[in-house]
């Protein structure tokens, strides 16, 4: 049998990065995963993803969604060591610490590999696509190798979650122009960096951020994993929430506290 592929020593999170955390709306944390440990990381997510590549539009068909990334969804549900990894106690920690919050369950995660010539993200809030009802909400961006500014590194406008901009709009090219337009409006100004190996990033739900292109030859690989506070209730899912609502919230009812097994509690205070 294999050794189960989780990490759960924890990270040291400390009150600066919390407080950075909170204001800007992401952090970008060093060592938070040895290359050893992105090395068994790496192969169980490329597995999925290949697989999913089977049937993924080209970069060459119409539209533009999936000209970003190829996404895999709910990915920890395709095997016992995706599971195993999104239900990493390391992670789950962090992001009930970062956050503030009395625990965290998994909303789902996602595997976004840009394959070379893939265009940039557009600018987005999470939030705009997740019917919930609380803004402890957030996501993790692991890398699974060193992110150049070429390869398209995730980027966020700092502070973004704090204004009073929740978007309606999902990613698309026209929500996208009308939220940076609003945010330089109101002195946001946004951060650009290259992630090393074995750096991560959170950021909040409504955090606006977006990542560049892929211009090299080689294939940019991450896995991110999204959590809420443990207790949020379910809302009701506007029109462009309604997919999420299908896939992701399994079982919630509206107006309750979130609580099946499709949404794991994968971390509370004092556990
Ligand atoms: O990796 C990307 O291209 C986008 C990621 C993203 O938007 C997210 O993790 O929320």
């Amino acid at each position: 049998m294999s050794t189960p592929l989780s990490f759960d020593d924890p990270f040291v999170v400390t009150p600066a990065m919390r407080e950075q955390f909170q204001r800007d709306g992401f952090i970008r944390i060093k060592n938070v995963l040895s290359a050893d440990e992105i090395d068994r990381i790496r192969p169980v997510v490329d597995e999925v993803v290949t697989e999913a590549q089977k049937t993924y539009p080209s970069l060459d068909a119409d539209g533009f969604y999936h000209k970003q990334f190829v996404q895999v969804s709910a990915s920890w549900k395709a095997s016992p060591a995706m599971k195993a990894i999104a239900f990493s106690k390391r992670f789950a920690k962090m992001a009930t610490e970062l956050m503030g919050a009395r625990g965290v369950r998994l909303y789902h995660d996602q595997s976004l590999y840009k394959i070379p010539g893939s265009s940039r993200t557009f600018h987005h809030q999470d939030l705009s696509y997740w019917p919930l009802a609380t803004e402890k909400a957030c996501a993790l961006w692991i890398p699974l190798q060193a992110v150049t500014m070429e390869m398209g590194p995730l980027g966020f406008y700092r502070g973004s979650h704090r204004i009073p901009y929740r978007s309606p709009d999902v990613i698309t090219p026209d929500g996208e122009e009308k939220m940076v337009e609003h945010l330089k409006a109101n002195g946001c100004a946004a951060s650009w960096e290259p992630y090393e190996l074995g750096e991560v990033s959170f950021h909040f739900g409504w955090t606006c951020h977006a990542a560049l292109a892929n211009t090299t030859s080689v294939v940019r690989k991450v896995h991110t994993i999204n959590y809420f506070e443990d207790g949020t209730v379910a809302a009701e899912p506007l029109p462009q929430q309604e997919l999420d609502w299908k896939l992701f919230l399994r079982k919630a009812k509206i107006g309750e506290p979130i609580a099946s097994r499709h949404n794991p509690l994968l971390w509370e205070n004092g556990a």
